[in-house]
């Protein structure tokens, strides 16, 4: 970390030919559980990790925007004045600047007056790698909406940042997400998940009892890349608001299993499928809360187990190398084990006993080469603290 932060203050020295006025970061996010119920207003349980985006910053004396980064070559400007959602539009700015561009827009949507603030320059460096499914999207937005906050002395609160960064991730980038990765990436606590009722906005952390049950968790990342602006992410999206209208409810969060004949026979086949598991994954995040509050993270694991399943057999949004991940870390020590994340690719957790890292590495770099699959990238995390001003 503080090599990424040395990093960015010596880029931006080059880039911008000063030096940074302060540095900001933010983390990715894995989630525990709680797949595709964050947009069907239900719960989720991520935690923030240990890998993140920072962004080292300047004022300016007029009103351009300037955003350079570590992981693309130009740089992209642009006046405050012309900050507006036909110019944001998807495609339009293409690419990476999408995303800070968008967060000082989405900003301005909710009340920062951007007509009186000074324009900066911006440079972001990350060890949150793109399209792992990790969430680097929202490390970008929401490292950048503090950095903005901050400097331009909005007084917002956590909450509002989160809402930017998700404004920014639906209009500016174009992809239909829900909130709780920009949650997770600011509200994130050392050795804690966030669990997040996506309905009241209501957060509580819940300590994840790692250690106490001499467990760790170790993220898979498949070299299969996924794209939430892709159409598989928004057809799931749309197969969940077709089942809550045809039942005639605001959201699939007023399903509850108890109702699931009675919508068998009202939903075709698929969407019957892909509701059951926005339904049963909520009441997995309650059971998966309880038992750690009650029993500790080592009786999570047939959660874990059972979200995967629902993930590849009713939502299907898993992938023949995720499944390989889960199944081989089931067979080698996991306790638990489900991809994490929008899904068509990117990365799986498992829950292992400490110190099982190396072991579930060998496993599973063997089992893809058998397979023919590109070798993933294989890592502990830790649950970590969310967004801050680190200089
Ligand atoms: C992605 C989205 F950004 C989240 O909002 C969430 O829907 C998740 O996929 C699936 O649970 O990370």
């Amino acid at each position: 970390m503080s090599d990424l932060r040395d990093d960015a203050r010596a880029s931006f020295a080059e880039v911008f030919g000063a030096t940074p006025d302060g540095l900001w970061s933010a983390p990715g996010r894995v989630n525990l559980i709680g797949e595709h119920t964050d947009y069907n207003d239900g719960f989720v349980l991520p935690f923030a990790i240990d890998r993140r985006t920072v962004v080292a910053l300047t004022v300016r004396d007029d009103r351009m925007l300037r955003v350079a980064s570590a992981h693309a070559g130009e740089l992209v400007e642009i006046d405050l004045a012309t900050l507006t959602p036909e110019r944001l539009a998807p495609g339009r700015l293409g690419g990476w600047a999408a995303y800070p561009l968008g967060v000082a827009w989405a900003l301005g949507q909710l009340g920062a007056d951007l007509g009186a603030v000074p324009g900066v320059d911006l440079y972001v460096d990350s060890d949150v790698s793109v399209g792992s499914g990790l969430s680097s999207s929202a490390a970008l937005e929401c490292s950048v909406a503090l950095a903005l906050a901050d400097t331009w002395r909005l007084g917002f609160d956590r909450l509002t940042l989160a809402k930017a960064g998700r404004l920014a991730e639906n209009t500016a980038v174009g992809a239909p997400t829900g909130i709780m990765d920009q949650v997770a990436s600011l509200f994130g606590e050392s050795g804690a998940g966030v669990f997040l009722d996506c309905r009241s906005l209501d957060i509580q952390q819940v300590d994840l009892g790692l250690a106490d049950a001499a467990l760790e968790v170790v993220v898979i990342v498949t070299e299969t890349r996924h794209d939430l602006a892709s159409g598989g992410y928004a057809d799931r999206k749309a197969s969940c608001e077709l089942a809550a209208r045809t039942l005639g409810l605001d959201s699939l969060r007023d399903l509850t299993i108890d109702a699931l004949p009675r919508a068998k026979a009202l939903l075709d086949d698929t969407t019957f499928h892909r509701a059951r598991h926005v339904v049963t994954e909520n009441q997995r995040v309650l059971d998966t809360v309880r038992t750690l509050r009650e029993q500790g993270a080592g009786a999570i694991g047939d959660l874990l187990d059972a979200s995967h399943r629902s993930m590849r057999d009713d939502f299907d949004i898993s992938t023949p190398e995720l499944d390989l991940a889960v199944e081989t870390a089931l067979a080698n020590g996991a306790i638990g084990a489900r991809m994490t994340g929008g899904g068509f690719g990117g990365a799986a957790i498992a829950l292992v006993p400490q110190q099982h890292e190396s072991l579930l590495r060998v496993a599973i770099d063997g089992a893809f080469a058998e397979h023919g699959f590109g070798q993933p990238d294989i890592f502990r995390v830790t649950a970590s603290v969310g967004a801050r001003r680190d200089a």
